[in-house]
């Protein structure tokens, strides 16, 4: 049917091969039922795709260009609405049948990064988390629930392990928070993350508020102060000289609070640059 002139404009651009041949797998997961700030962040997957169509597919920063990946796009994970653990239960199963892929899972809010990590800690034993980030995201409980979205990180800190999370970007926690993070060894923020030895498979988990909310402002929980999209970009391409990433999603854009698509667009961009930094 190519002589029809149509498309599906709510696939994430540059979807071109099939799942047997593809090799990076966007998969959308429209869940935000622990979000505490303002919720929302179930609408990102689709505004992002959306927002994807205004990208050439060229970096400038990378040199490399996005259609010549082996790209797929699996669609939106089937939340069960108000249940989080069938929810990330389903997730779970889902990325175990990206096996072999690149999973680049958008969320959604951060929570949904724990059942992604289960899966790829049973593929790659040594995992290693960095997390960009403003929060911690360690807190071991938040109003009665131990799995939320301020709580994704001590959960994954649990699994796998102490010395194993590096934080970039964080500027707001709880002294507990803080004292977790130290005993734990979680490295924050380092200025010499290049000079760290993170060797073996590293997972990625950017939550778009580690953006300052002047180009990031559709967030659920915006923290003045963060990154620019050029310093993210720049560290990422520096990483990539070092770093074997095995896959890495992107959380927490809002739409419902961001104006013009600014974050959703630029959670777009996000996606692109950290596809073509890590992706040979
Ligand atoms: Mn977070």
């Amino acid at each position: 049917m190519s002589e029809l002139y149509v498309e599906n404009p709510l696939e994430f651009w540059c979807n071109n091969y099939g799942m047997s041949s593809a090799d990076v797998v966007f998969l959308g997961v429209p869940f935000d039922g622990t979000s505490t700030g303002r919720v929302g962040s179930r609408e990102a997957p689709n505004e992002i795709r959306k927002m994807s169509y205004n990208l050439e597919t060229f970096s400038k920063y990378n040199k490399r260009d996005l259609s010549k990946l082996k790209m797929l796009d699996y669609g939106n994970l089937i939340v069960v609405p108000g249940d989080t653990d069938k929810t990330l239960d389903r997730l779970e199963k889902t990325v175990k049948e990206l096996k072999e892929k690149f999973p680049v899972v958008i969320g959604g809010e951060h929570i949904i990064t724990l059942p992604v990590v289960k899966m790829m800690l049973k593929q790659h034993p040594n995992l290693k988390v960095i997390q960009f980030d403003a929060h911690m995201d360690l807190k071991d409980e938040y109003i009665e629930n131990n799995y939320s979205h301020v709580t994704v990180m001590r959960r994954i800190s649990e699994i796998i392990g102490d010395g194993r999370i590096i934080q970039v970007g964080t500027r707001s926690f709880d002294p507990e928070e803080k004292e977790y993070a130290k005993k734990h060894t979680i490295t924050k923020t380092p200025a010499n993350l290049l000079d760290y030895a993170v060797k073996g498979p590293v997972y990625i988990t950017v939550d778009m508020d580690v953006f300052d909310p002047a180009i990031a402002p559709g967030v659920s929980t915006p923290a003045p102060g963060g990154m620019s999209f050029t310093e993210y970009v720049e560290l990422i391409n520096k990483l990539s000289e070092k770093l074997e990433v095995v896959g890495f999603d992107v959380v927490e854009t809002c739409p419902p609070h961001d104006d013009a698509s600014m974050t959703s667009l630029l959670a777009a961009e996000v996606v692109k640059e950290t596809i073509l930094a890590f992706r040979k």
